[in-house]
């Protein structure tokens, strides 16, 4: 399913399982800073898409759960064909604010960065929970000694795109290590990285256990970096 809708246009693209509360808000909000948005359901079993409709996205819905970075990989096929001007990705549970997203894009819109990250640390990282910091700074350290480009906020799902990279990230990665593999392939392909401050909310109640989800995606960044040096034994 293509067309040229996104031609020369800025994109938002909110990656969602299960955000029926939230998205609504979410896509009003990001309308007001760039011309479409893309909400990518991963098999939801709320009304996510039905909201996110209504509220005037596009949405390419997965029959079923398949994971946030296949989601992710969802949207980039999409919009790997077409000629985007930048597209910006942000979450559709309410952590990220859309008031934001002038400033995670501008750099790409400058052509000063191929890939730009919104770090939760460069400005009041104090406000995240202290277990979450902790977490983060292991998946960062193995990400940027794997990919060797060093960044603060390695997990961050806020992050741009120019058109170039979105053609470049072909991802393989289903889960939420997604954020750490698009490091390796912008810092393989050579592309421009830079980061901005953003802000996050956090509520007291994880998800998911921080723990066993934190060691998951460290052994996926393990796997890719196993990857990297099969591929090329001579980095080293
Ligand atoms: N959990 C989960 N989220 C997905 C999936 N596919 C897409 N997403 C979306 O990816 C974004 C990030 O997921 P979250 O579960 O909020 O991950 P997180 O922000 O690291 O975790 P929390 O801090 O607990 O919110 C959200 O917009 C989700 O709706 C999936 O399969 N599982
Ligand atoms: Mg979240």
């Amino acid at each position: 399913m293509t067309d040229n809708n996104c031609c020369k246009k800025t994109v938002a693209v909110i990656p969602c399982y299960n955000e029926q509360k939230t998205i609504g808000s979410i896509v009003t909000e990001a309308l007001k800073y760039v011309d479409t948005v893309i909400v990518i359901d991963d098999g939801s079993v709320d009304k996510t898409k039905d909201e996110a409709k209504q509220y005037g996205a596009m949405v390419i819905k997965h029959r079923s759960n398949l994971g946030k970075g296949r989601a992710i990989k969802t949207a980039f096929e999409y919009l790997s064909d077409l000629d985007c001007k930048a597209v910006v990705f942000l979450d559709g549970d309410g952590q990220h604010d859309p008031a934001e997203i002038p400033q995670v894009l501008a750099p790409v819109l400058h052509e000063t960065a191929d890939m730009v990250i919104g770090s939760r640390f460069i400005e009041g990282s104090l406000k995240i929970p202290f277990y979450r910091r902790v977490g983060q700074t292991v998946l960062n350290y193995a990400t940027s000694a794997g990919s060797r480009v060093w960044v603060t906020d390695s997990q961050s799902g806020f992050r741009s795109f120019s058109n170039l990279a979105v053609k470049k990230m072909k991802l393989k990665e289903k889960g939420f290590a997604v954020e750490s593999e698009m490091q390796f392939i912008a810092a393989k392909q050579g592309l421009k990285i830079q980061e901005v401050p953003i802000t996050t909310l956090y509520s007291k109640k994880a998800k998911r256990n921080p723990f066993a989800h934190g060691f998951g995606v460290l052994l996926r960044i393990v796997s890719l970096i196993l990857t990297e040096i099969r591929v090329n034994p001579y980095v080293g």
